[in-house]
């Protein structure tokens, strides 16, 4: 229900739009009570005020630091409407409804960035501005709060159309943008305050998360790290239980969590050894075991020191074929007694145990840094199915080669770009990643799938007679005849190209049958 403006107190450092914002509250009929600097700019625009210190009968002090901190401001917006305790406590103590709070912050960003001193940053840290905001975004079923001179159209608007009243959708949408207000203040100052002590990881980067590990060193020893999860734990990494090993290092962390998130997409039993952040093979099977012999002869020269996924229960043939080499991290949703005995042999072996699965189609965030900022996205959770798929060449693909595509395309959303997968009878057979042109990543991913045939004294490279998924269109035809040269039957891509009508045309030269997702799976 829309709630009446009677009272509005109004504390703002950045005057912007504060005039027109005072004319239309005062033509409304609201009240408006205001600090120092504040209330002397609503004067000077003609509209009546109270000073606050005469609204409470207590001084502005301590050169500012103390002005509206009192419990006849306070208890004027936490006070619950409709809540007769509350209502007769404010009585009692003569505390008058405030309605809505109008508050923006000391400039502390500001003052940083045009290299004030300490001193004068630290007096720039406002206290009783957020308790304001924060008191009122609590209250938002019954009061109303604005942060930021942007807002202030839209409350003027909704005033408009309730008659003078704020809409209990208007006052969630703003109490919002109100804690996420303070939230950013408080990371700016910690992130400050972090630096003046020589703090070399930033609390404000995790201000979200609690403190897991500290690490031995980051990416490379010179650089420190440490590991935060946040409560909103998405099963895996965060939430797993090391069940043997020693402490896991930043790498570990970084590449078990793309093998796990990798092998969360398939249903079926399937296993995923990683290196450098980048699948060197993936493969689904009737049991793990089976799975993981076939992923590993994608490549089995990287597989070494390895970090293997399963999603499955570990059992002992499975665990029997992983400790076959040296691997550095395995990571399931959980391992019979059978497949523990085994690992428990091998004691630097790290074991990690999820007890479930990620869904890969719940939505979450990503967040990578870039010098100043944070970049943010929701994760990449598009599925492509076989109802998502267009065949736009003369043959279609078999049902085999169905199967392959898909799971080629799948693999794709987890290889850094650009990625090149080949896969065949359900494992990859050939993977080139993190290449800057197209036509280089399916080159080297044949060159490899050549390398594993000639390793294991095969005849034919794996790549004869598989299927091919690229994560981004082919720019030109020629990344698809590299892959038809190397012997993909059929292609799996996104589509989409200026020059589609070229690509469609060789694919059919070459006798490939080709379907686009329309959905691109970059990864970076
Ligand atoms: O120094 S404070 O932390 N103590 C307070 O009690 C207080 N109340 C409001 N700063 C306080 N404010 C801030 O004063 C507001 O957040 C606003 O930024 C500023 C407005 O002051 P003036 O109206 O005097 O320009």
């Amino acid at each position: 229900t829309p709630v009446t403006l009677r009272r509005a107190l109004i504390s703002v450092s950045d005057k912007t739009g504060l005039a027109d914002l005072v004319r239309a509250l005062h033509a409304h009929g609201v009240e408006i009570l205001s600090t120092g600097g504040s209330a002397k700019a609503i004067e000077a625009a003609g509209v009546p005020v109270v000073e606050v210190a005469d609204h409470t009968g207590f001084p502005e002090m301590l050169d500012g630091r103390v002005k509206t901190l009192h419990p006849a401001i306070h208890g004027g917006i936490l006070g619950m409407r409709g809540n007769p305790a509350h209502e007769a406590a404010m009585a009692d103590h003569g505390i008058a409804p405030i309605d809505l709070v109008v508050v923006n912050l000391y400039p502390f960003e500001a003052t940083v960035a045009r290299g004030a001193d300490f001193a004068t940053c630290v007096e720039n840290v406002d206290i009783g501005g957020p308790a304001l905001i924060r008191a009122a975004a609590k209250n938002h079923a019954g009061v109303t709060v604005v942060t930021d001179p942007e807002d202030y159209a839209c409350l003027l608007e909704d005033l408009k159309a309730h008659a003078g009243a704020v809409s209990a959708a208007l006052r969630k949408r703003l109490a919002a943008a109100a804690f996420a207000r303070t939230g950013a203040y408080d990371g700016a100052i910690s992130r400050w305050f972090a630096e003046q002590v020589g703090e070399t990881i930033p609390r404000h980067i995790v201000s979200a998360g609690r403190l897991k590990q500290t690490l031995r060193y980051g990416e490379n020893p010179h650089q420190q790290a440490a590991f935060y999860v946040h409560g909103l734990a998405r099963p895996g990494v965060a939430s797993a239980r090391q069940v043997q090993g020693k402490a896991l290092s930043y790498n570990n962390l970084n590449d078990t969590d793309a093998a796990f998130e990798l092998v969360s997409e398939f249903s079926d039993p399937a296993v995923a050894i990683i290196k450098h952040a980048n699948p060197c093979g993936v493969a689904r099977g009737e049991t793990l075991a089976g799975a993981y012999e076939r992923a590993l002869a994608c490549d089995p020269v990287s597989a070494f020191g390895g970090i293997v996924a399963v999603n499955r229960a570990l059992d002992r043939a499975a665990a029997e074929a992983i400790t076959r080499i040296f691997t550095e991290v395995v990571i399931a949703p959980d391992a019979d007694d059978a497949a523990r005995a085994v690992f428990a042999a091998k004691k630097n072996l790290r074991l990690l145990i999820t007890g479930v699965m990620p869904d890969p189609s719940t939505p979450g965030l990503t967040v990578r840094s870039v010098a100043g900022g944070l970049l943010v996205q929701s994760r990449d959770a598009g599925l492509v199915t076989e109802d998502d798929l267009s065949v736009v060449t003369q043959r279609p693909p078999s049902p085999a080669e169905l199967a392959d595509l898909l799971l080629a395309f799948r693999v794709c959303k987890h290889v850094k770009s650009n990625a090149i997968v080949y896969v065949k009878g359900g494992a990859t057979v050939g993977i080139g990643a993190g290449q800057m042109s197209r036509v280089d990543s399916a080159r080297i991913a044949a060159r490899k799938a050549q390398d594993a045939a000639e390793a294991a004294g095969m005849a034919e490279p794996l790549t004869r007679g598989s299927v091919v998924a690229s994560d981004a269109f082919f720019p030109f035809a020629d990344g698809l005849l590299a892959a038809a040269e190397a012997g993909a039957t059929a292609v799996i891509q996104p589509g989409g190209s200026v020059r589609d009508e070229e690509v469609i045309a060789a694919a059919n030269d070459a006798g490939l049958a080709m379907v686009f997702t329309g959905m691109r799976h970059f990864r970076h």
